[in-house]
């Protein structure tokens, strides 16, 4: 089905002018489209693989943005939420013929190159700890796991360890070494997830994909938007200073194969640990500050035991480009991971003096 007939199936009082492909998203696939009105959208070909209960999210979604926006109100934020749009039938997803869903959204403006300064990592640290804080009283047993058990860790291992078994002779001996390494290391990565078992680390709701580009700006450099809400669920504070510092503390791309460019940036992680103390400095407890510095490592190893379970399994979760592409985003992680492990100390000391502990 064209994109313009698809974006027909939505009640929006807009005539359909142009279509290009929007973003590099791993899991959904994102259209812009542009009207002969002027008003701009978001189509996105959604991915029920990933995302089983596509209703539950989008039950999710208008709680977090109702939540977020009335307290928004009341404070110096621009933040906005997305708002979409039904179909002529009234649902917010529209199924076409092969039972593939589709959501539309308007599009927010903004300024694609205004937030990269040299506050950048500072201001995401900082904006998504203003998202954790500005959650903390919204009861987290409100808001389904989109994905269950998304970051956790045992449950991923566990997986992992299936797949493993399951996966072609050919398979397990060309990721042997990557499989070793996961295995060798487990036992210390489970620390976090068993303090969080023990109820020694508390469940909040966080974003669970806090990348630089999930922010939007406006032409001041101001902070005009959160996106990607899909994963907001109920979790531990470590995957939004873990993941963000996995994502935007490599010195190169997550799938470069040349792993000589893999380091992981000092400043970048001094910036945002800046920014996410800023907010987060009373809210958090001394348990999860305490383990905060191990996030990094901890969701590098994660992420590198996520894409070798999708290769294992025949790379059905992540879009990939070339058949090997998530065995080359496994060591590029792994790599990432080694790197962490070589600045754990200071990252220690960094966030000590950020949260002001001795
Ligand atoms: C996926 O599609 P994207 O880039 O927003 C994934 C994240 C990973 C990321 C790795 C729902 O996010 O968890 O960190 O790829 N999202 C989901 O690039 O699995
Ligand atoms: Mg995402």
């Amino acid at each position: 089905m064209k994109i313009g007939s698809i974006f027909n199936k939505f009640e929006t009082n807009y005539s359909f002018l142009d279509s290009i492909e929007f973003g590099d998203g791993n899991i959904h696939s994102t259209w812009k489209i542009n009207t002969t009105e002027g008003k701009s959208f978001i189509l996105q070909k959604f991915n029920d693989y990933v995302f089983k209960d596509p209703i539950g999210l989008m039950n999710n979604m208008s709680i977090i943005s109702d939540h977020l926006s009335a307290k928004i109100a009341k404070s110096d934020l621009k933040w906005k939420f997305p708002e979409f749009y039904r179909t002529k039938k009234g649902q917010f997803f529209f199924r076409d013929k092969d039972e593939v869903y589709w959501r539309l959204m308007a599009f927010i403006d903004h300024d694609p190159n205004a937030g990269d300064n040299e506050q950048k990592y500072f201001t995401a640290g900082s904006s998504y700890g203003q998202f954790i804080e500005l959650l903390s009283d919204l009861p987290s047993q409100q808001i389904i796991e989109t994905i269950p058990k998304f970051h956790n860790l045992p449950f991923i291992l566990k997986n992992f360890k299936q797949s493993v078994k399951s996966t072609s002779k050919q398979n397990r001996k060309n990721a042997a070494s990557e499989i070793q390494f996961f295995e060798k290391r487990e036992e210390e990565l489970l620390m976090i997830p068993k303090l969080a078992e023990s109820g020694q680390i508390p469940v909040r709701l966080v974003h669970m994909d806090t990348k630089f580009d999930n922010i939007l700006f406006d032409n001041n450099g101001i902070p005009v938007a959160i996106i990607d809400l899909d994963t907001v669920m109920p979790g531990l504070v470590h995957s939004d200073f873990g993941d963000a510092m996995r994502s935007d503390g490599n010195a190169t791309a997550e799938d470069d194969p040349d792993l000589s460019k893999v380091k992981f940036k000092m400043n970048v992680f001094k910036d945002y640990t800046r920014g996410f103390a800023s907010s987060l400095k009373k809210l958090l407890s001394p348990a999860e500050i305490e383990t905060l510095h191990l996030a990094p490592g901890l969701f590098a190893y994660m992420q590198g035991v996520r894409f070798l379970l999708d290769y294992l399994n025949g790379s059905k979760y992540y879009n990939i480009k070339y058949p090997e592409h998530n065995m080359v985003r496994t060591r590029n992680q792994i790599r990432l991971f080694e790197e962490m492990k070589k600045k754990e100390k200071m990252m220690r000391a960094v966030v000590h003096s950020e949260f002001g502990i001795c």
